[in-house]
């Protein structure tokens, strides 16, 4: 038996370590199941064990390889029998298993600390409370106009480990890293690192903010003066954060001109970096709001940086539609024009969201509460919103912050919010879904909200009798 594993500095003699080493992994979600085909891939014994039960995993399972040893319906003292054992993000650190393995001083990682030991590539890795996955996404395409070989991957529903599985010698790896990733690093070391934003999330999760904000900024760990921290210089929430950062600071604004760093200049982003002085003309730009002009000067900075050409970026504004649930355009009645933005799950990001459109705005909101300040939002919803239709568990707390600044109803259902949406709304109104909530209560998961609320849209000329 050879023993716990002991983790390295370098990512190939933690590679090495993993022949013959017996590995526990959690959960047997996307990033359970890409993580044990890559340790087995490494010579390793995996075990991989999920609370749920075999029913319930039969789909998620098809295609595990034999040699992966199974134990659902729970976490039992098997896992403990372990020389690593390897977390998915959704789990937390708390969980008795887990616990005990820490009494029991087994090491603990995650599945993109584990992934990150597989390549030697630069990582840049994207984090923030809101605009990760579009800054991730255009980033991305971007890098991929230029370079063949580019991991776009991480939270943004893509494991690491799945990426690298598919294209084992990438140029660069362009991630998209929650709070929930980085709780669990060890030697993960991003040669860029982006922090879109800090606002309250996860306080499901997390103790406070501070212990949500710390998560984040463990993406700062293993960095040092030759990375780069690339982060919102509007946002003073996380400026008081980054007092004091190893990495060279790179600020990006779209309220100031900077000596150094990325801003807009009107229609033209604008990037001064030591000897680099850019500027790229942004004729048209197919993402709207604010919030994506923060996304694209992130994404063109990045671009710049690692010697991609500037016309790459005009292309990606032009064409890069955006993803779904995101703002995205679902439907049309009466001259009612119907935004699903059920990926807008934070106060924050519901902020942005009605900064996106001139025209009056029937909302609906609420789901799983996560803890937002909504009495922040009553200023604005004043000036954009006819009509707020409230949905799921916090519809109670956001109708107490919100009633008698703006007309405010409950619904029962997300069919019920759709149609009272419609009844608000006048010809030349935006209904927008955007929750500033998680789904869980009501749905699986976001995915399924805005695919549902898309239905309903689809299906409501039929349920109201009009043509569209
Ligand atoms: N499970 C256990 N034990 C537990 C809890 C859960 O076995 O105590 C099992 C569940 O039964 C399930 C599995 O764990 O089978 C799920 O693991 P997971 O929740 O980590 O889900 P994955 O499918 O691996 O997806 C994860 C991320 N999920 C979370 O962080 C909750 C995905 O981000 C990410 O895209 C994916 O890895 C690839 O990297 C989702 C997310 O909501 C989209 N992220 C949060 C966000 O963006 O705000 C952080
Ligand atoms: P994340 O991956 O961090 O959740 P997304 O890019 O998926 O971010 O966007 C989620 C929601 O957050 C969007 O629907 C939009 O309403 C909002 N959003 C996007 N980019 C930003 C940003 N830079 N700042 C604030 N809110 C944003």
């Amino acid at each position: 038996m050879k023993g716990r594993l002991t983790i390295q500095e370098t990512g190939a003699e933690n590679v090495r370590q993993l022949q013959g080493r017996r590995v526990s992994v959690l959960g047997a979600g996307r990033s359970g199941k890409e993580v044990a085909r890559l340790l087995r891939l490494a010579g390793a014994q995996v075990l991989l064990s999920d609370v749920r039960s075999t029913a319930e995993l039969t789909e998620a399972l098809r295609d595990l390889p034999d040699d992966v040893a199974l134990e659902t319906g729970g976490h039992s003292e098997r896992v403990l029998d372990a020389d690593l054992i390897v977390i998915s993000p959704g789990i937390s650190l708390d969980i008795p298993v887990l616990q005990q393995a820490q009494r029991l001083q087994i090491p603990i990682a995650g599945e993109l600390e584990v992934a990150s030991w597989f390549t030697t590539a630069p990582i840049i890795a994207i984090t923030g409370s809101n605009g990760k996955t579009t800054t991730t996404a255009l980033t991305g395409e971007i890098f991929r106009y230029q370079y063949a070989d580019v991991i776009v991957g991480g939270n943004i529903g893509r494991p690491f480990s799945g990426e690298l599985l598919k294209m084992p010698r990438p140029v660069f790896n362009i991630l998209e890293v929650s709070s929930f990733q980085l709780e669990t690093i060890h030697t993960f070391h991003p040669k860029a690192a982006v922090i879109t934003n800090l606002s309250p999330n996860h306080l499901d999760r997390y103790s406070d903010f501070d212990a949500y904000a710390r998560a984040k900024l463990n993406i700062l760990k293993n960095m040092t003066p030759d990375d780069l921290l690339l982060y919102n210089v509007d946002d003073a929430v996380l400026g008081t954060y980054l007092q004091d950062v190893r990495p060279a600071r790179f600020p990006f604004s779209l309220k100031q001109e900077l000596d150094q760093g990325a801003f807009w200049q009107g229609q033209t982003i604008r990037i001064r970096w030591q000897e680099l002085d850019e500027s790229i003309p942004i004729e048209s730009m197919r993402l709207r709001g604010p919030h994506n002009r923060y996304n694209l000067l992130v994404a063109a900075a990045l671009g710049m940086l690692f010697g991609v050409e500037s016309r790459r970026v005009q292309q990606v504004a032009e064409t890069f539609q955006g993803l779904p649930h995101r703002l995205e355009p679902v439907g049309e009645l009466n001259g009612v024009v119907f935004v699903n933005d059920s990926k807008a799950t934070t106060v924050q990001s519901l902020e942005f969201a009605l900064q996106s459109f001139e025209e009056p705005i029937v909302l609906i909101a609420g789901g799983k509460d996560k803890g937002g300040d909504f009495h922040a939002l009553v200023p604005l919803l004043r000036e954009r919103v006819r009509a707020a239709i409230l949905i799921g568990q916090a519809a109670a707390r956001i109708q107490e912050a919100w009633q008698g600044q703006v007309p405010v109803e409950r619904a029962g259902s997300l069919e019920d919010a759709v149609l009272r949406a419609f009844q608000r709304a006048q010809p030349g109104d935006v209904v927008l879904l955007a929750p500033a909530c998680s789904s869980f209560d009501m749905f699986r998961d976001y995915e399924e909200r805005g695919d549902q609320f898309r239905e309903l849209v689809q299906k409501l000329p039929h349920r109201v009798g009009a043509t569209s």
